[in-house]
């Protein structure tokens, strides 16, 4: 049915309704207040005649005389056109007059009847006749009675002519509201059909606009989920139909970004040059970062800015502190960026690693703020800023800055490339607002971070805390439905990205069958083939819980004597930020812990904890994996905790159990560890228990369910994630530039 149709037509049938329910009330009612009339009238007719008619009967007349005088009377009176009929009886009850044209069936009152205080309505076939009786007397004596009968077809004419008026103003009345309401229908209904294409299309090019009409913010509000919804939904779908391989990230610059310039900012280089007696070497960091990042890289022929750290990394670049990598097989470059020992004492062991790094981890270790720290970290992060616009080529490249070094970049180089797509992953937790609270330059290093166009963590919970804290520091607003901040006007989504590993392990390719690593470590640990193996692989870093492991080792000795000299736990710990006292002093104190748990429960040809301070190659850190019964990660915090992950990757025997913190981000993706509180020594000591008395059966099936996640979620779907995001944003900017939208700013949004 038509709009307007289904306005009018209820319209007008309520209208119809009240006006025939209407009509007869009103009927009835003229009709009282006419008979009321008749009846004034009738009594004025009788006074007007009670004078002459009293002089008529009481005269002495003969009857036929008094007849015609009767006649002559009343006579003259029947002339009124109202006046129908008119007779008079006298006091033997008996008609002494009447007209002819008084009917038949109205006869006299009885004598003696009491006066009428009204006058009746009688019908008859040819209408309707208004019948009054009114007592004549002589000097108090009744003498009869006259009867006057009005015609009431008037009053049915005018009866007549109110409906027909009541129907003409019902009608009129309904044809000018219908009018309006069609009219106001229609344009409310344009508004609201272009209000709520815009909003469409506003959700669809992420622009949000603010509903001109309040009424469509309800519908907005449910068309912005309804989007999200949907596009989420989508997004999943199509991820995980695609499989994740470097080729797939190479598809997506192609098809979704179209070639866009690609930069990646870190600090850690992906190639380190050094000088060995007479020679360079290249190495190669083991790092998740670079594993996921350099198919990107080779694909899209980009640049990679890192600090310059190697001590022959100087030697090998060009004038432009350019190098081609990788060495076999050059396909993108690395632009070194030069610290000082004084700046980078001040950027990078002072602010980042004195005070962001203990901030942002609940370990209990205070972070250190230093105004000169922060000087340098500002400093740096300002050169790098400059770096990336000098080596970009558009103006709106793709920046991929990683971690907690860069807080102020994403800022400083959207003040110089506004157009630039900036994603930030924070690769370490982020602490709610009390414990980041402390940090004297909050404000500053939020609203660093807030100039990207997409914030990345590890986990919701990370997120949450960091939608908290912008919440509590700064002036902004915070959507958690959009997953958006706000902040000086430009949204930044923050997103959930967590990081994997490759599937399947490169470094697995070269790895003898388990039994023979198994086999292998024992022999080269010097211990009995039937020795049950722990395995811890860390930096060394307070953060990572290594003497509450060696705490939950020496407990469980303690409550299963019957062990010692059956378990050895070897930790892997790669030195990590030597010159920062703290980290020198868990040298120490892991040291000395090793030393004491092996002075209590060391046997002949086993030591309980085989402590290995020192850096070795992914190779023999997977052999390490696959030769052990349980892999112990205790994190007080952690992001996310590659080393779990790893693990399960190198266990295609699925075999072997993992020991996991529930403060890594790990913990939320792979339930199936044996999931502890590093904090509770005894149930850390269970766990271990728990683990070398697992049956076969029960470890394959939980290693079966890790290894099916990670191969669905590896490296290479973290950063085709990010970068899928990035193409979606930028191709909604595109829209938005390319057509303008009823009821947006003319400011694009931020991509
Ligand atoms: C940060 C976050 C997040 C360790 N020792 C050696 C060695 N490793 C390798 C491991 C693993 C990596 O280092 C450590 O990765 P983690 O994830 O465990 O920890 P962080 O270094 O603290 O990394 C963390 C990560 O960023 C990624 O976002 O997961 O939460 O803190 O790959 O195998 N590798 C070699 N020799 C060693 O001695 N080759």
């Amino acid at each position: 049915m038509r709009l307007s149709l289904r306005f009018i037509v209820p319209l007008v049938l309520a209208l119809g309704a009240i006006a025939y329910g209407v009509a007869p009330l009103v009927d009835d009612l003229t009709l009282r207040w006419f008979v009321r009339d008749l009846d004034v009238r009738s009594k004025l007719v009788a006074n007007a005649v009670q004078e002459p008619l009293a002089e008529t009967m009481t005269a002495d007349l003969g009857p036929a005389a008094r007849q015609h005088r009767l006649e002559s009377v009343l006579g003259r009176i029947i002339q009124d056109e109202r006046l129908f009929a008119i007779g008079y009886c006298d006091a033997g009850g008996k008609f002494a007059y009447r007209t002819v044209t008084l009917p038949r069936n109205i006869a006299c009152r009885p004598p003696g009847s009491p006066a009428e205080e009204a006058g009746r309505v009688h019908h008859f076939s040819g209408g309707s006749l208004h019948v009054a009786t009114h007592p004549m007397t002589v000097d108090g004596t009744r003498m009869g009675e006259l009867v006057i009968a009005h015609d009431m077809s008037f009053i049915e004419r005018r009866s007549a002519d109110t409906k027909k008026y009541i129907f003409y103003l019902f009608t009129g009345i309904g044809a000018v509201i219908a009018l309006i309401t069609v009219v106001i229908a229609e344009l409310s209904w344009r508004g609201w059909v272009a209000g709520i294409k815009a909003l469409i299309r506003g959700q669809l090019l992420a622009q949000s606009p603010e509903p001109r009409a309040k009424e469509l913010k309800p519908i907005a509000r449910d068309l912005e989920a309804l989007v999200r919804d949907l596009e989420a939904e989508r997004r999943m779908r199509d991820e995980s139909q695609m499989t994740w391989v470097p080729e797939t990230l190479r598809t997506i610059l192609r098809e979704d970004l179209k070639g866009d310039e690609i930069l990646i900012v870190s600090n850690r280089e992906p190639y380190i040059h050094v000088r060995q007696g007479g020679r360079v070497d290249v190495l190669r960091p083991a790092s998740g970062l670079v594993t996921a990042l350099e198919p990107v890289m080779r694909a899209c022929s980009g640049t990679w800015i890192a600090h310059g750290a190697g001590n022959a990394d100087r030697e090998v670049v060009d004038q432009k502190d350019h190098v081609r990598v990788p060495p076999e097989n050059p396909s993108y470059q690395i632009r070194r960026v030069w610290l000082t020992k004084e700046e980078e004492a001040g950027y990078y062991y002072g602010f980042a690693n004195e005070g962001l790094w203990p901030l942002c981890h609940i370990a209990h270790t205070r972070p250190v703020f230093r105004a000169s720290d922060w000087e340098h970290y500002r400093a740096v992060n300002k050169r790098f800023a400059d770096t990336v616009v000098s080596e970009s080529r558009t103006p709106n490249p793709i920046v991929l800055v990683q971690d907690y070094h860069f807080a102020l970049l994403p800022r400083m180089i959207r003040e110089q490339l506004p157009e630039a797509t900036i994603i930030t992953f924070w690769h370490i937790p982020w602490p709610n607002p009390e414990a980041f609270g402390v940090c004297p330059w909050r404000a500053e290093l939020l609203d660093g971070m807030l100039g990207s166009s997409i914030l990345g963590f590890h986990t919701q919970f990370h997120c949450n805390n960091f939608f908290d804290t912008a919440d509590r520091y700064l002036e902004a607003r915070v959507d958690r439905e959009t997953f958006t901040i706000s902040y000086g006007g430009a949204p930044t989504e923050v997103h959930r990205y967590p990081i994997s590993i490759e599937w399947p392990l490169q470094g697995l390719a070269g790895q003898p069958p388990v039994p023979e690593c198994r086999r292998a470590i024992r022999e080269e640990l010097g211990l009995a083939p039937d020795v049950a193996l722990g395995v811890g692989v860390d930096r060394l870093d307070y953060t990572k819980g290594i003497l509450e492991r060696f705490a939950a080792i020496e407990r469980f000795l303690e409550m299963e004597p019957s062990w010692i000299g059956r378990l050895a736990f070897v930790q892997i710990a790669a030195p990590s930020r030597s010159s920062i006292d703290e980290y020198q002093s868990l040298d120490a104190r892991v040291r000395s812990a090793a030393q004491r748990i092996n002075d209590r429960f060391a046997s002949p040809g086993c030591k309980p904890i085989i402590l290995k301070i020192e850096h070795h190659d992914a190779g023999r850190v997977y052999t390490h994996y696959r030769a052990a019964d349980f892999c112990f990660v205790s994190s007080l915090h952690d992001g996310m905790n590659l080393v779990a992950k790893e693990f399960v990757a190198t266990r295609e025997d699925e075999r072997g159990v993992l020991i996991l913190s529930q403060f890594a981000g790990a913990a939320r993706e792979l339930p199936e560890a044996l999931i502890v509180n590093p904090y509770d020594t005894e149930q850390c000591a269970a766990a271990v228990r728990d683990a070398l008395t697992m049956a076969p059966d029960e470890q394959r099936a939980r290693m079966r369910s890790m290894r099916a996640l990670l191969q669905e979620f590896n490296v290479y779907r973290w950063a085709g994630r990010m970068l899928l995001d990035a193409a979606r944003m930028r191709n909604r900017r595109r829209l938005a530039t390319g057509m303008r939208l009823p009821g947006t700013t003319p400011g694009a949004p931020r991509t």
